[in-house]
């Protein structure tokens, strides 16, 4: 595998499964590159997304890869409710490799978590396909329109991705004592 990062890089291997873990904090400059090049990997990332000015490219490499995303930071401002393309996975293959979102979101105000909802869109060109994820400001009163932010995960190359590509679950960044 390969990493570079300017964030916190740890790397394990569990059962032949090659992990690798970024975590960005929140003051850091993000903007990791990491490959898991051949075999099974499971590339998870935490990345910041309030402060961040780049963001991580991944890639799986050969084999069945896991990439699981955890993110947080969500800001819900209505002159900025799109944050753009927050990560770029560079070789995702439908039915062989899996793409993995938190259920929840950790947000930048005081409202707490909120639940994330995405929905699947290919480029026209059919050059990549964008999985975008949407939050709805938890601290929203009942008396203001609530604001939905939106962040983009971008699949360079990949055509025909579904729903059962894509799966939610109540990620935790791993935690190990890490053996290189
Ligand atoms: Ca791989």
């Amino acid at each position: 595998m390969i990493v570079s990062a300017t964030s916190t890089v740890t790397k394990s291997s569990l059962r032949n499964i090659q992990i690798i873990v970024l975590a960005n904090s929140p003051s850091f400059q993000i903007g990791a590159i990491a490959d898991g090049g051949a075999g099974n990997d499971r590339i998870e990332t935490s990345t910041y997304l309030n402060s961040a000015d780049s963001f991580d490219t991944l890639t799986g490499g050969n084999g069945e890869d896991r990439f699981e995303l955890l993110f947080a930071g969500l800001e819900f401002d209505s002159d900025f409710p799109d944050q753009g393309v927050v990560t770029t996975i560079t070789d995702f293959v439908p039915g062989e490799d899996v793409l993995v979102l938190p259920l929840e979101i950790n947000t930048a105000g005081s409202g707490g978590d909120a639940p994330i909802t995405f929905e699947i869109v290919q480029a026209d060109d059919d050059s990549y396909t964008d999985v975008i994820f949407s939050a709805l400001d938890p601290a929203a009163t009942s008396t203001e329109t609530a604001i939905t932010s939106t962040a983009t995960i971008r699949l360079l190359g990949t055509t025909n991705l579904t729903i059962a590509d894509v799966i939610q679950a109540n990620l935790e960044s791993s935690s190990f004592d890490f053996l290189y």
